[in-house]
């Protein structure tokens, strides 16, 4: 399956719906593509990092020659962003850190294939090291905001319609509407995408950064959609922990210290952010100057970046309790993106409730990390066989199980590679 959607240079994220190479996608693809072949994982991640602005941002797209997406290249206008690199056909936002992680996770498999796979993930290593520092430090520094990362568009959370982003995206002013064809509904049932009132909505946020070519500072006076992204921000803890230890291995001692310190700063941003009452963690409105306190799959940031503390504890017993993981009504213990008690939920739409397998895998990885067999195991195996039809879809109803969105998206490949190598 992942033979048949590569370009050779990348991998598109699903074969019709997304021509493209994604960001997050590419690099948890990156994860599965180890365990095939060490030299293709690298040449993914290699173009991902060949897409870098100047400023550092690793984009959220890399376009390739495919027709079919909407919005491509022309419709960002990217072109006029004096950071965007010659020759890079890319859109004008990020997505969440993965980059790093999924670079110690080769590495791992490079050191067990030994042999010219290890040399040439070394020598890769070594070179990343240095673009995957500056990407961290352009999240910190042109996106930090209270500790955490702050984001543009609900495309960069990964999480694009999630009921997170309901009271940010009600902010912005459509002034205009735009004409536009919705190309992913020749691929998807329009019951399972984002609506037309929220694609005028995205397209209005890719005009207001176009007004200002993209640049880091001004956009910020012009955009309707600031928020903080704690989700994202404990990937960001999660990447920054394995680009210490990939520095230290490399005895590169003063990229170790500042990731680690980045670390330790990020993390403590996350759980201050934690509602005392529901113990979940809070993105905020940084124009309206608000906490957000919608339950969704992103208040768990803190069960994602591991610890001890009690505030970690109390959430892992949220997300495996009667609400989340253990409704009765789930198909499989998995992670809704919405809870099935939520009055938000929206069981076949996109991020407004369906299950999706990169999740799982996530979950189910960083539970293993911070020495929670039990769920780890307990993930994996639902994660394995909720996917047992080998459809490989985008997400799941979660009652039915039913396939929803892309069926052999590379991702949902990428969680059963892994989970069964
Ligand atoms: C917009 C590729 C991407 C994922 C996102 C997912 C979806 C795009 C879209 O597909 O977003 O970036 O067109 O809906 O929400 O997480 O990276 O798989």
């Amino acid at each position: 399956m992942l033979r048949d959607n590569d370009l050779g240079h990348m991998i598109k994220a699903g074969p019709s719906l997304y021509p493209h190479q994604w960001s997050w996608d590419a690099a948890f693809v990156a994860i599965g593509l180890a365990q095939l072949s060490v030299p293709r994982a690298i040449a993914e991640l290699r173009t991902v990092l060949a897409g870098q602005w100047r400023t550092g941002m690793l984009p959220h797209i890399i376009f390739s020659d495919e027709p079919g997406y909407f919005p491509d290249f022309d419709d960002w206008g990217t072109a006029v962003a004096p950071a965007l690199p010659a020759g890079v056909h890319s859109s004008g936002i990020c997505q969440p850190p993965v980059h790093a992680i999924a670079l110690e996770l080769v590495l791992q498999q490079a050191r067990r294939c030994g042999g010219e796979d290890l040399q040439v993930a070394e020598e890769f290593a070594a070179e990343a090291l240095r673009r995957l520092t500056r990407w961290h430090e352009w999240l910190s520094t042109a996106r930090g905001y209270a500790d955490v990362v702050e984001i543009h568009h609900g495309w960069e959370s990964g999480m694009d319609n999630s009921p997170r982003w309901d009271e940010v995206y009600a902010g912005v002013k459509v002034s205009r509407r735009l004409e536009f064809a919705r190309m992913d509904l020749n691929h998807a049932d329009a019951s399972e995408r984002p609506s037309d009132e929220e694609y005028q909505r995205y397209i209005t946020l890719i005009e207001q950064m176009k007004s200002v070519q993209f640049d880091d500072v001004r956009v910020k006076e012009v955009l309707d959609f600031r928020v903080t992204d704690v989700f994202m921000a404990a990937i960001l803890v999660l990447a920054a922990e394995s680009l210490t230890r990939i520095a230290e291995d490399l005895g590169q001692a003063d990229v170790a210290t500042t990731e680690r310190a980045r670390a330790e700063r990020t993390r403590a941003g996350v759980l201050a952010t934690i509602d005392p009452v529901t113990g979940l963690c809070r993105d905020f409105d940084i124009n309206a100057q608000r906490w957000l306190s919608t339950e969704s799959m992103g208040g768990f940031a803190a069960v994602l970046m591991g610890g001890d503390d009690a505030e970690t504890q109390r959430q892992r017993e949220i997300l495996l309790g009667e609400r989340w993981c253990g409704h009765p009504e789930m198909a499989f213990p998995l992670p809704p993106s919405v809870s099935l008690d939520s009055p938000q939920l929206r069981p076949r739409e996109y991020w407004r409730g369906p299950v999706w397998p990169v999740m799982n895998w996530l979950f189910a990885w960083t539970a293993l990390r911070s020495g929670h067999r039990e769920d780890a195991l307990a993930w994996r195996l639902a994660g394995l066989d909720q996917l047992r039809d080998l459809s490989f879809g985008e997400y799941y109803e979660p009652r039915t199980n039913e396939t929803l969105g892309s069926p052999q998206q590379s991702w949902s490949a990428m969680a059963a590679i892994d989970w069964l190598t």
